[in-house]
């Protein structure tokens, strides 16, 4: 098997009270879990992908097989945006932007600007997908995408992201989008994000 699940990198229960232990266990152990094996079986035949790593994959895909494609965006890019997604909400670290990327989000507007464009992005995006904080050629922009689809693909790299599936929410907010964006803001670690983005200057 080429993709493992990676363990959540912090208890269940540690973003409680913004996310609940009941939805980080069903995000982690099934929805994550099932991107990861679907990634593995849409690879099972080629054996020169399976070595490839995510990133490498997904920056990548107008390369996969078409038979394949659509099963690596939605599956690989699943396996890469839920693994951001459990780094960039760890517990600890600092509480807003600091260094070179506060630096950056000032230019775009300021920390409340930024809140206020990703809050945006993720209610506007209609059904599945995910807001981001990406970094094109050299500049912060939020944009959003549909279903799994990863900013990488796309040439773009991602700082941060929020899932707004409904799966992200729903035990905890029902279908209220917009009070799970508004907690989720909470959950940061930008210590972790700041790390992120200057590595994301670098990848260029
Ligand atoms: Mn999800």
């Amino acid at each position: 098997m080429p993709f493992e699940l990676p363990p959540l990198p912090y208890a269940y229960d540690a973003l409680v009270p913004h996310i609940s232990k009941e939805t980080m266990e069903y995000h982690h152990d099934k929805h994550h879990a099932a991107y990861v094996t679907n990634l593995n079986n849409a690879l099972k035949d080629h054996p020169d992908l399976q070595n490839k790593t995510i990133e490498e994959l997904l920056r990548g895909i107008k390369s996969v097989p078409e038979g394949i494609r659509q099963a690596v965006i939605n599956n690989g890019g699943g396996h890469y945006n839920h693994t951001l997604f459990w780094e960039i909400m760890a517990p600890g670290g600092s509480k807003a932007p600091t260094g070179s990327l506060a630096d950056a989000i000032n230019g775009m507007g300021g920390f409340d600007k930024l809140k206020e464009l990703v809050n945006d992005a993720g209610i506007k995006r209609f059904g599945s997908g995910w807001a981001w904080l990406v970094i094109d050629g050299g500049h912060l922009k939020v944009i959003s995408t549909l279903n799994q689809d990863c900013p990488l693909m796309e040439g773009h790299f991602p700082v941060f992201g929020v899932d707004v599936w409904e799966h992200a929410y729903y035990i905890d907010y029902r279908n209220r989008r917009p009070d799970y964006l508004k907690a989720w803001w909470n959950t940061l670690n930008w210590d972790v994000i700041g790390k992120r983005y200057e590595m994301g200057l670098k990848a260029k």
